[in-house]
């Protein structure tokens, strides 16, 4: 009978960091907060239907969303779970305007955290999927505090990046550019355990994810991919699959595991001034740094995404993302237009 040996993301990070000389096991500490926040959140999540918690508060975050109680509670977490740990220095969510410094009993860390505590939430009322989305950095400035130039980066500067999907079970997925690996809550020990060691995404897919809603609003490139897409062709394995949830993570999940593209192209409405709608630092980097650690490219459509200094915390970006060779396509079309 075969042996199976069960590795749980503690275990998993603390082996990958003793493969460094001179770790402190402060990076080990910091995921290990994050993954205890995970749980507590996949806790919330999967009683959304039972919970007054649902429904929403009112309220609306920078973007000028709607933000519902599940938002909220998500990035409060996330914020205690990571504040008094000694491991981070400066944080900002999504949800919040400006940078999240660290109140001045905890101790100071040397990492920069960034994320997307509930990505997808104007979907929980339909139980559909939602995620938690994060990027990792080193502080760059050396003043006694970390300030909203340790979050202004490129993406290709992360040390680390992943995101935890609540769907028909929760997973963890990860990078520390060594690999990607998932790892299944088993909700019966509260632990999660490796169940996707080195994730690697297919060089080209079947499935296509976009807002065709949004056809209208599209640059002419980006409209003929997807006709090319829609086109018989069996040779290149054409037509493709529409699939979208409108759940980034949970959209780019099933990409990273099938293969496939995912696309948010700006706005071209007014087309001197294209609005693209996702976020660099809470979604786009992180999943950039994700995709290609598993043989797959992001792209803005006319250059790399980890390769875009950040200027602003809120700042948007059109989001290409997925096999590789999907991606090189749809650059050749879209350099077209
Ligand atoms: P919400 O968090 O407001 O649901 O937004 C989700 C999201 O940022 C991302 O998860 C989806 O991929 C994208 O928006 C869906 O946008 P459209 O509804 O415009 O297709």
């Amino acid at each position: 009978m075969q042996k199976s040996t069960v590795i749980t993301i503690q275990r998993h990070i603390v082996e990958k960091e003793r493969a460094f000389p001179g770790a402190t096991g402060d990076f080990t500490g910091l995921l290990w907060d994050l993954s205890l926040a995970a749980k507590i959140i996949s806790r919330e999540v999967n009683k959304a239907g039972l919970a007054e918690i649902l429904g929403l508060t009112g309220g609306v975050n920078v973007h000028g969303e709607a933000v519902k109680k599940l938002d909220i509670y998500a990035n409060e977490r996330i914020c205690k779970a990571m504040e008094h740990g000694g491991h981070i220095c400066i944080m900002a969510s999504e949800e919040d305007e400006d940078v999240i410094p660290i109140p001045d009993e905890f101790p100071q860390g040397k990492y920069v955290l960034m994320f997307d505590p509930l990505d997808g939430s104007s979907n929980i009322d339909a139980n559909v999927s939602v995620g938690t989305i994060f990027s990792i950095y080193r502080r760059k400035t050396t003043g006694k505090k970390a300030t909203v130039e340790d979050c202004l980066r490129k993406g290709s500067e992360q040390v680390a990046a992943g995101y935890i999907v609540y769907g028909s079970s929760t997973m963890m997925v990860y990078t520390t550019g060594h690999g990607v690996h998932g790892f299944t809550l088993d909700p019966s020990i509260g632990e999660f355990l490796l169940s996707h060691e080195n994730i690697r995404i297919p060089s080209n897919g079947k499935i296509y994810s976009i807002n065709e809603g949004n056809t209208n609003t599209w640059d002419e490139g980006t409209r003929k991919y997807i006709a090319y897409l829609k086109e018989s062709d069996p040779s290149t394995g054409r037509p493709y699959s529409l699939r979208y949830i409108g759940s980034l993570v949970a959209d780019f999940h099933r990409n990273l595991l099938y293969g496939g593209i995912f696309l948010y192209p700006a706005d071209y409405k007014d087309p001197k001034k294209p609005k693209p709608k996702l976020r660099l630092l809470y979604e786009a980097n992180p999943l950039a740094f994700i995709v290609e650690q598993a043989g797959g490219i992001a792209s803005s459509g006319s250059g790399r995404i980890m390769d875009i200094q950040a200027s602003e915390l809120h700042q948007k970006v059109p989001l290409i993302i997925g096999s590789r060779e999907d991606v090189l396509t749809y650059e050749k079309f879209f350099s077209q237009k």
